[in-house]
C-alpha cells in the first residue's frame, strides 16, 4: 500500500521509509508540481492540534487530483523539557531555527534536571477515515552537542535506551526502533492495516 507522506523535511521521509517499508507500505513524499507543499503550521499548545490541522491542508491538496484515494500522511514533531516545562515543544522549528542548539544547551546551563522527550502526531488520512497515533521517546538532554547522523535536535538528544549516546550517535534502525516517530508510524500503520482476527 502506497502512503503519501506530506513533509518539507526528507529526514522524516527517510525514516519513515525505513519504518514503514518493512510492514509493507510504500512510503513516498508527496511533490505538487515538482515541488513539496508547504503546510502552514499554526502556533498552537498541543502537537495533535498541529498535525490535524496540517493533515487538513495535505488532504484538500490532494482532492481531484490522481493522489485523492491514497493514504495522506503528515506529522508533527517536537522535544519536550521537563526543567523548562515542556518548552520549545510545539514550538520546536522556531527554536531550532533561532536560538538553536546551542541555545538550548545554554538555557540548560548548570540545571541537574536533564529529563526530556521526543514527541511525534502522526496523522493519516485514508478512504474518509482521519487516524493518528502518538509516539514518545523519553531520555535526557545531553551537556554537548555530539554526532553527525539524523537531524534537527539528534545531537543534543540521549534516548533512555541508547547507553549515553545521542540520537545523532545512533544508526538510522537504533534511532527508529526507539524514537517518537517510529512508535508513532507503527501505531498508524496497524490502524491502516489491522491484524485480521
Ligand atoms: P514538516 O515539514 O513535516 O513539518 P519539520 O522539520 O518542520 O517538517 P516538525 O515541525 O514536526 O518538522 O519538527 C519540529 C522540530 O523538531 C524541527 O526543528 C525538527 O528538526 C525537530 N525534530 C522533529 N523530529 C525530530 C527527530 O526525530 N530528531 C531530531 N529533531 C527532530
Amino acid at each position: 500500500m502506497r502512503v503519501l507522506f506530506v513533509t518539507g523535511n526528507q529526514n522524516k521521509v527517510a525514516e519513515a521509509y525505513g519504518i514503514l517499508s518493512p510492514l509493507g507500505f510504500y512510503v513516498e513524499q508527496l511533490f505538487i508540481g515538482g515541488k513539496a507543499p508547504n503546510l502552514v503550521e499554526p502556533q498552537a499548545e498541543e502537537i495533535e492540534e498541529i498535525a490535524k490541522y496540517k493533515l487538513e491542508q495535505a488532504v484538500s491538496l490532494t482532492m481531484g487530483t490522481e493522489f485523492e484515494n491514497e493514504a495522506v500522511l503528515v506529522e508533527d514533531s517536537g522535544l519536550f523539557i521537563d526543567s523548562l516545562s515542556g518548552f520549545p515543544g510545539p514550538y520546536s522549528s522556531f527554536v531550532k531555527e533561532t536560538i538553536g542548539l546551542s541555545g538550548i544547551l545554554s538555557l540548560m546551563s548548570g540545571e541537574t534536571d536533564r529529563g526530556a522527550e521526543f514527541r511525534a502526531v502522526a496523522a493519516v488520512h485514508f478512504k474518509g477515515k482521519i487516524m493518528t497515533c502518538t509516539g514518545v521517546c523519553r531520555g535526557f538532554v545531553s551537556e554537548n552537542i555530539s554526532g553527525d547522523s539524523g537531524f534537527g535536535y539528534d545531537p543534543i538528544f540521549i534516548p533512555e535506551e541508547a547507553n549515553g549516546r545521542t540520537c545523532a550517535q545512533l544508526s538510522p534502525l537504533e534511532k527508529s526502533s526507539i524514537s517518537h516517530r517510529g512508535f508513532a508510524l507503527k501505531g498508524v500503520s496497524e490502524l491502516l492495516n489491522p491484524p485480521s482476527k
